[in-house]
């Protein structure tokens, strides 16, 4: 199978007499399998080994290892506490010795701790149910001829059901007349194998055809291709004798070409790789291609599912289905089209198809718990429901331990409803909680930790709703912010009380600038003058550094804490200008203030103020608490919704808007430049000036320039607007829905600038939805006046999150499921938000009049809703104000993939 060296490996042991035995046994389907198995629950400190023959590495630089596996639950093993474990250890050691007798333990090098998604416990009956596991895990193997595999147990009851062994290639494939051959993808996750193609029969190079290979096995970014020669016409992907009058004539009298293009046989060798609820198919190209190279690939199944990177006119070999029903039963087809081939749909006999089961998947992690009536001994726990139960939720269970004496000790608390009133605990302690909860599939990962400190107090210091509960963000996927002082309590107390509501108010205060211009501080003669007029001076006595937080440009940048004179006392990010600076850095440095103090935007940075009579000289701003905007995507991979990923996109654009109104052009837009708060409040932020004013010189000029997130007319002639920083908006979009991975990857700068010119645009990143990538390549349009202002992207964005009022097309005539859409007349249905409506549809019109008189009467106003919120106005039932909660979250979703499919029927490809 190309792609792949898939292997039966045969397991060897290490050594004789330890725990590892061969066992048949019977898998579901009742056919008898081999396997190996160990079980040494009992008895402390376990390692027992088992290993692998050699592998030839074939040239691959990273492989992949599946196991499946299943793996014994130790709470269904009775008498095992403190001596059961529930994970195992995978090892590889490179070797050129192909038949190695003895390798030392001590010479493997370790590749991943392996826990199962699903352990397996003995039900009542006394029935064994077996749950496979599959994980998959991939390491670099670059240094010697092939490689052993390990496993170490070390304590659990474990069958090894088999391990494949793969890497990936990018398939032979032909771009712009160039064919670039069968590649093994690069060692490192992120690489890009560079390859040059070869012009195809007939043709000659334009400019040198280049392609990269991305760690996945798709070809990324052709660059460069071949023409035809002379004589001869491009069709499908080859070149082709033009025909002469004598073969025109010749052709005429003929009915039939003599070797006619046919339609491709069907696709082989397809296999499934099933990862809980998602699928990877691959397969090999036809048998027979029909005598063309223009073959593409559509794949097929009944139900609602997303494929990757889409389901038709795929190039590669390989698909990603998402978003199937946990445990369901799923037919994939692919079928393989060319330029001859009839219709829109592949016949049987060019498709080859495969039928699977999903697994069961764990409930994903428990967010927003909340701690409230906390006394010296006691506090009152709740929290969320998961966001993808994947099933009826058993129970929870709650882990603390104290701070200081991490996992060393904990306790476990189970509850079957959504809170815990946690008792026993030592006052003015610090104390660490996670939830998790309980499906028929087993455990789902625990929350992320929550800090809280009991105190001194017999009675709730903190316990009624007007300013009792310490709220804390949720975030899915399970990040939760840590909170533990007074001060910090207090501070994310008031940011906790943000909302859409307010934001709007204060957006709207912005709405008319008027004719509010920003002036630019180096029009000023005395830079001092400029920095007094916007930026107030504060007294270092006034300002507590705390420590450091990174370096800018100009020095360190601390945080800290400001108090000044009747205020309370806030926490700030201080940015220094380190000694020995020069006069002009001075200047350069305190720019910035000069530029960030004449702004006031939600979504803008806010300056505090400047010390600037005493030394260091420093810029105080407002403290976000989860840095910069790159960095904190990258730690939180895969963790938010869509939604919330657009609801940072909405607040960048709010603020480019607010700064584009007042004829400021940033010039170095990137996520990098934005900084992310508690509440996932994204700002715009790096108002520097040094880099447009450095060295007026083309050529010094251009080395400073963002290149990845600048528009080609800003590179090429200077050219910055508005326009140009929309073009940056766009590639912080891609940042954003890729959590922060580096556009055009590790490609150089020049390769960058060439590929834009040809018209290469970033592809959609994984999960994108069409309409968001759609909004991208808008914002990447060459032609600077057909990008949209950041006034029509605000609209735009808001209209993905508002729920519609506008028409929206639907497929068909059917009834709306419960996604509380209210069609009203007409083949083209205008759907038509209704509270009344939404709660009749999920059983809860019982508070129609409390929502309404606390002003939720538009989709709008639910996004923000909260449970204190619900709470407040007096829907307290924990179930009711789950299923209002989901039901919004239902709401905005459907909302997403409707507009998804109103873009994709419009879509013109770039
Ligand atoms: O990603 P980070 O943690 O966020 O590292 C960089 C570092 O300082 C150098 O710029 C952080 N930083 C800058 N300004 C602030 C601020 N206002 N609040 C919090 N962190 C900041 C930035």
């Amino acid at each position: 199978f190309r792609g792949r060296m898939a292997l039966d490996l045969r397991l060897s042991q290490v050594r004789t007499g330890v725990a590892w035995e061969e066992v048949s046994i019977m898998d579901e389907k009742n056919i008898p399998i081999r396997t190996y198995q160990v079980c040494n629950v009992m008895e402390p400190s376990q390692s027992n080994w088992l290993r692998t023959d050699w592998i030839p590495r074939s040239g691959a630089q990273r492989i992949y290892v599946e196991i499946k596996f299943t793996l014994r639950d130790c709470n269904s093993l009775p008498g095992v506490t403190g001596t059961c474990k529930e994970t195992f250890n995978l090892y590889y050691y490179e070797s050129n010795n192909d038949r190695e007798h003895y390798i030392r333990e001590s010479n493997f090098l370790k590749i991943d701790t392996v826990a199962a998604d699903e352990s397996f416990t003995q039900v009542d009956i006394g029935d064994r149910i077996m749950k496979l596991n599959t994980e998959v895990r991939n390491v670099k193997v670059t240094t010697r001829k092939g490689f052993y595999l390990a496993f170490q147990d070390v304590g659990a009851c474990i069958a090894l059901i088999s391990v494949r062994v793969f890497y990936k290639t990018c398939p032979l494939s032909i771009r712009n007349l160039a064919t670039f051959p069968d590649t093994n993808t690069g060692a490192d996750t992120s690489s890009l194998v560079e390859v040059r193609g070869s012009c195809v029969n007939q043709s000659e190079e334009r400019e040198e055809p280049k392609m990269y290979c991305g760690a996945d096995g798709e070809w990324l970014v052709p660059i460069g291709g071949c023409v035809c020669n002379p004589g001869y016409e491009e069709k499908g992907g080859a070149c082709q004798a033009l025909l002469t009058s004598a073969d025109i004539s010749k052709c005429c009298t003929e009915t039939q070409p003599k070797t006619p293009n046919k339609p491709p046989s069907a696709p082989q060798q397809l296999i499934s790789e099933v990862n809980e609820t998602s699928v990877v198919l691959e397969w090999s190209a036809p048998l027979r291609l029909g005598g063309r190279t223009d073959i593409r690939y559509k794949a097929g199944s009944l139900g609602d599912v997303l494929f990757s990177p889409q389901q038709s006119g795929l190039g590669a070999t390989r698909v990603c289905v998402s978003e199937l029903q946990a445990h369901t039963r799923y037919t994939f087809t692919i079928g393989a089209r060319n330029g001859v081939s009839q219709g829109h749909t592949a016949r049987a006999r060019e498709s080859v198809s495969v039928t699977l089961t999903t697994n069961q998947a764990a409930p994903s992690p428990v967010t927003s718990i909340q701690a409230s009536d906390v006394t010296r001994h006691d506090v009152s726990l709740a929290w969320q429901q998961p966001d993808r139960a994947n099933g009826v939720i058993l129970e929870y269970e709650v882990k603390y331990y104290e701070k200081n004496q991490k996992e060393r000790s904990y306790r476990i608390m189970k509850t079957a409803s959504r809170s815990a009133d946690i008792t026993g605990l030592n006052p003015l302690t610090v104390y660490v909680f996670h939830v998790r909860a309980r499906t028929a599939a087993g455990y789902g990962e625990f929350s992320a930790p929550f800090e809280f400190s009991t105190n001194s107090d017999p009675l709730p210091l903190i316990g009624n709703a007007a300013n009792s509960t310490l709220l804390l963000l949720s975030i899915s996927g399970g990040v939760v912010l840590l909170l533990i002082s007074t001060t910090v309590f207090i501070i994310s107390h008031r940011r906790g009380q943000y909302s859409k509501a307010k934001q709007d108010l204060e957006e709207e205060k912005h709405l008319n600038p008027g004719v509010r211009i920003y002036v630019d501080p180096f029009t000023y003669e005395d830079p001092d003058q400029a920095v007094h007029e916007f930026a107030k001076e504060i007294d270092a006595s006034n300002i507590h550094i705390e420590k450091v937080i990174g370096i800018g440009e100009f020095g360190e940048v601390c945080s800290g804490c400001l108090r000044l004179q009747g205020k309370r006392e806030i926490y700030v990010a201080i940015k220094s200008l380190k000694a020995g600076y020069t006069d002009k850095q001075r200047r350069d440095f305190l720019s910035e203030a000069s530029i960030m103090g004449q702004f006031d935007h939600p979504n803008i940075i806010r300056l505090e103020g400047v010390v600037t009579r005493c030394k260091p000289v420093m810029i105080i701003t407002e403290y976000m608490e989860n840095g910069s905007l790159n960095t904190f995507l990258r730690k939180h991979d895969g963790q938010f919704t869509v939604i919330q990923l657009v609801g940072m996109l909405r607040g960048i654009v709010s603020g480019m808007k607010y700064l584009s109104d007042m004829s400021y052009v940033h010039r170095d837009l990137a996520a990098r430049n934005i900084l992310v708060n508690s509440n996932l409040v994204c700002k715009v932020s790096d108002f520097g000036l040094s880099r447009v004013l450095e060295d007026e010189s083309e050529a010094a000029y251009t080395t400073q320039i963002p290149i990845r997130w600048t528009a080609p007319e800003a590179i090429a002639y200077r050219k910055f607007t508005p326009a140009s920083d929309t073009w940056s908006y766009g590639v912080v979009m891609w940042e954003v829905m890729s959590y922060g991975e580096r556009p055009y990857w590790d490609m150089s700068n020049q390769d960058v600038i060439k590929a834009i010119d040809e018209g290469y645009r970033l592809p959609p990143p994984m999960d994108c939805p069409v309409c968001l990538h759609q909004l991208m390549l808008d914002c990447w349009q060459r032609d600077r006046i057909h990008r949209p202002s950041f006034t029509q992207i605000l609209n735009i964005l808001d209209k993905l999150i508002r729920n519609p009022t506008t028409t929206l097309r639907r497929t068909g005539g059917e009834r709306p499921v419960p996604t509380l859409l209210e069609p009203v007349g007409g083949p083209e249905f205008v759907s038509v938000w209704s509270v009344e409506y939404w709660l009749q549809a999920i059983g809860m019109d019982m508070y129609r009049d409390t929502l309404t008189a606390a002003g939720y009467t538009s989709p709008d106003s639910l996004l923000t809703l909260t449970q204190q919120d619900m709470a407040s106005i007096g829907i307290v039932t924990p179930s009711h104000q789950d299923q209002i909660l989901a039901s919004v979250q239902q709401v905005l979703l459907s909302h997403m993939q409707q507009i998804e499919e109103q873009m994709q029927d419009s879509m013109v490809p770039v």
